[in-house]
């Protein structure tokens, strides 16, 4: 299943045609700076009057268009969103994302291979190995249950593609929007604890994972994805080796019996089904590791510029985001009264400091009142209410900053050949009437 050329492409394509069909303006070509054209041509995309019209910026895609996709089916899922169906890649659409705590039914799915099936946790081992530990060891679920302190933890998983299908001009792979991200509360035990365990000698550089998935063209002799974090992210407090979520099994699309958690790193040093981890004296070389998989250019380059596999770098720490999770996209609202916003908002290693709205184009900006997480690397929650003052089609934007003074880019962050790493602020629309 393949998402058919939409709304993103025609902007792209044809950006002075798609202004003046979506929004009923013309935009000037020398500034970039739309002017509104009159209210009629708008209405048949959005179907309302524009409210702050003057303060929309050309090759804006409406927000009430700007991430439909369609619907599917999977046990223990719920609302999920389908990418693609071999390998299975599935995400889910914001407001299903409200919950502070991400129950299993609502956390997306990104696989690159086949998963295990008939996964017996009782026979399930995982072997500490590679050219920096001390002392080779397998250990059994029941093993690590109980010869290590269980941790709960709540950890942001996010996929380094999450967002790739606003890359102008577009990139292949996935096609995400907002949803490959999702902040359970997993269970399991340090990392760290782990590899103390086993030990590690002083030129340990990275951890990295082997998984019991197989490779999607059917090859047994290739692997789908082995890939690893240095060591120092390693032996971060917060990474774990996760048995469950949420206090149960983790979903057999989730890793089920075991996998690893890195919280604010890129979702794919997360690996899921997890049966090996090595601790290298080099960085890892596994399959997913080489350029350019889950790398961006070193230095920032033009939109749709090629870049040497050399001039690509591995993505560390994934940069500061937020959702609106609460109300839903395109929902219909009374001008008499004002409206509640929840979100979430989450940094890579930092927490946030600052979560902004705005419900004019960015114009003015109001403070929402942030929580703290609730550990290191949990999303922090949000709320904000808002009123409007007149009836009309409203964008309400959402724009986070973190601790190292790092904010969101309004439009979109520097294009990158794989499409990683988009942080756009989230903008929802809202029809006031
Ligand atoms: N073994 C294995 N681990 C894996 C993957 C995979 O395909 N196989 N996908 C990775 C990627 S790219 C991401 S974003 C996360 C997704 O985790 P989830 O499917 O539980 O949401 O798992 C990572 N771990
Ligand atoms: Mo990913």
């Amino acid at each position: 299943m393949k998402k058919s050329r939409g709304i993103h492409h025609f902007f792209a394509d044809d950006p002075e045609r798609a202004d003046w069909e979506t929004w009923g303006r013309r935009s000037d070509p020398t500034t970039r700076r739309g002017f509104v054209k009159g209210l009629g041509a708008f209405t048949a995309l959005v179907g309302a009057r524009v409210a702050f019209a003057d303060q929309v910026p050309a090759g804006l895609v409406p927000a009430s268009h700007a991430n439909e996709t369609s619907p599917f089916e999977i046990e223990g899922k719920d609302g999920l969103t389908l990418l693609n169906d071999r390998p299975l890649n599935a995400e889910t659409p914001p407001h299903l994302l409200n919950d502070d705590v991400t129950p299993a039914n609502r956390l997306f799915i990104r696989n690159n291979g086949i998963p295990p099936e008939n996964v017996d946790p009782s026979s399930w081992t995982l072997t500490l190995d590679g050219e920096s530990v001390t002392r080779e060891t397998t250990y059994t679920i029941r093993d690590l249950r109980e010869k290590f302190e269980n941790v709960d933890r709540q950890l942001v998983l996010e996929c380094g593609g999450n967002g790739r299908s606003e890359f102008n001009p577009p990139v292949s792979g996935n096609q995400w929007t907002l949803g490959a991200v999702g902040c359970p509360q997993w269970n399991g035990v340090r990392l760290k604890d782990v590899l103390e365990d086993c030990g590690y000698e002083q030129d340990a550089v990275y951890v990295a994972f082997y998984a019991a998935d197989t490779h999607i063209s059917g090859a047994a002799d290739r692997i789908p994805i082995s890939r690893g974090v240095p060591i120092e992210k390693a032996i971060d407090d917060e990474s774990m080796i996760a048995f469950g979520m949420n206090g149960h099994d983790l979903h057999e699309m989730n890793g089920h019996p075991l996998r690893l958690v890195l919280g604010g790193w890129p979702g794919s040093a997360s690996g899921k089904w997890i049966n090996r981890v090595s601790i290298r004296d080099r960085v890892h070389d596994g399959p997913k590791m080489a350029s350019p998989s889950y790398r961006v250019p070193c230095e920032p380059v033009a939109p749709g510029q090629s870049v040497e596999d050399e001039d690509m770098c591995i993505i560390h720490a994934m940069p500061v985001k937020s959702l609106i999770t609460y109300p839903q996209s395109g929902i219909k609202h009374s001008s008499k009264e004002s409206l509640p916003l929840h979100g979430h908002a989450w940094s890579g290693d930092t927490n946030i400091s600052k979560l902004r709205i705005s419900i004019d184009y960015g114009r003015t900006w109001d403070s929402a009142k942030l929580q703290r997480p609730s550990n290191r690397l949990a999303w922090q929650n949000w709320d904000h209410t808002v009123r409007f003052p007149t009836s009309g089609y409203y964008e309400i934007w959402a724009c986070a900053e973190d601790a190292l003074g790092h904010s969101q880019p309004m439009v979109l962050p520097s294009w990158n050949p794989k499409g990683y790493l988009n942080n756009a602020c989230h903008r929802i629309a809202v029809y006031v009437s």
